[in-house]
């Protein structure tokens, strides 16, 4: 691929899920080497280190720990507009994913002041269209792809950011084995795409992922690659906080980053859900960086 300038994005945050483990997560990629790995397929790598939450003056958030996220969020976005405006991607390293309200509403605004679209590749078991009134857990890491479409529960999220418009159907949702019996009825209702498991096992992850490339290609997209750790099966990665059998394998999880690199498209990559505490010796921290590398250029043999 074209090599570009990367901005690595610390974001330890774990306010949105349920324990505390995800707070590792940017530790553990960058010992995990995300940073020589993507320097070496040629890329000009910068770490910005980690954010800091914004001083919030938030009082009356929802959910979980609402204020504390919401200032986390501020945090990101404000990260992510410092290297978008500076013409670097941003690598977004979480923390739970929550972090995405901040950072796909980054891409978004980019995107928008570049006059392209944006496609959200959500990769991931959950769906996580959760809002405050139907969480079973009041988690808001099971609500981003709510906060991002407009759900008016999640506006405080924003409160002192600049705000991109997105529509439901700017969003794909892969790999999805988890949905609330409410989370679904929204899903439907808002008519999400979502492209779950029995999907993957029909047509193929190729398929799938061609899709979406097509669709880029055909309202010449920008498309921000959302990468949940718990996408991929459990037994391959064990670092997660909800680990959710069936999910994909190394062969389909690699091969969606290779043709995504590919289709010259990414706009900004997530990495979430890590969690150190849950992980064995260090094999989804690896697993993630190996990801990443497949998304930036590795490849097999060059071709
Ligand atoms: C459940 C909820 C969830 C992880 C999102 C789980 C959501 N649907 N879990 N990310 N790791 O509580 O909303
Ligand atoms: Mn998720
Ligand atoms: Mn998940
Ligand atoms: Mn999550």
């Amino acid at each position: 691929m074209q090599h570009v300038g990367l901005e690595l994005i610390g974001v330890p945050l774990a306010a949105g899920g349920a324990g505390d483990g995800a707070a590792l997560g940017p530790a553990g990629l960058r010992l995990a080497g995300i940073a020589p790995a993507l320097s070496a397929l040629g890329h000009d790598v910068r770490d910005a280190g980690d954010v800091a939450p914004r001083a919030s003056m938030i009082e009356d958030g929802a959910g979980r720990n609402g204020a504390e996220v919401a200032a986390w969020i501020g945090g990101v976005i404000d990260a992510g507009l410092n290297a978008t405006s500076a013409g670097r991607m941003p690598v977004y390293m979480g923390g739970d994913h929550s972090l995405s309200a901040g950072s796909v509403n980054v891409s978004a605004l980019t995107a928008e002041a570049a006059g392209r679209p944006l496609i959200v590749l959500w990769l991931d078991a959950h769906t996580d269209f959760n809002t405050p009134d139907t969480s079973p857990s009041g988690n808001i890491h099971g609500m981003p792809v709510a906060a991002l479409t407009g759900e008016d529960g999640l506006g405080f999220l924003y409160r002192g950011s600049p705000r991109a418009q997105l529509r439901p159907d700017q969003f794909c949702l892969l790999g999805i084995r988890s949905v609330d019996r409410e989370e679904a009825r929204r899903l439907r209702a808002y008519g999400i795409e979502v492209m779950d498991m029995r999907r993957v096992d029909e047509h193929g992850m190729a398929r799938l992922v061609s899709q979406v490339i097509a669709r880029a290609e055909a309202e010449n997209a920008m498309i921000h690659v959302s990468l949940d750790m718990d996408f991929i099966d459990p037994g391959l990665a064990p670092g997660v906080s909800t680990p959710v059998p069936g999910g994909a394998n190394l062969r389909e999880a690699h091969l969606a980053m290779e043709m995504l690199c590919d289709s010259g498209r990414v706009a900004a990559l997530d990495i979430v859900e890590l969690n150190l505490f849950e992980d064995e010796r260090a094999r989804t921290a690896r697993l993630a960086v190996d990801l990443a590398a497949s998304l930036f250029g590795r490849r097999i043999v060059a071709h």
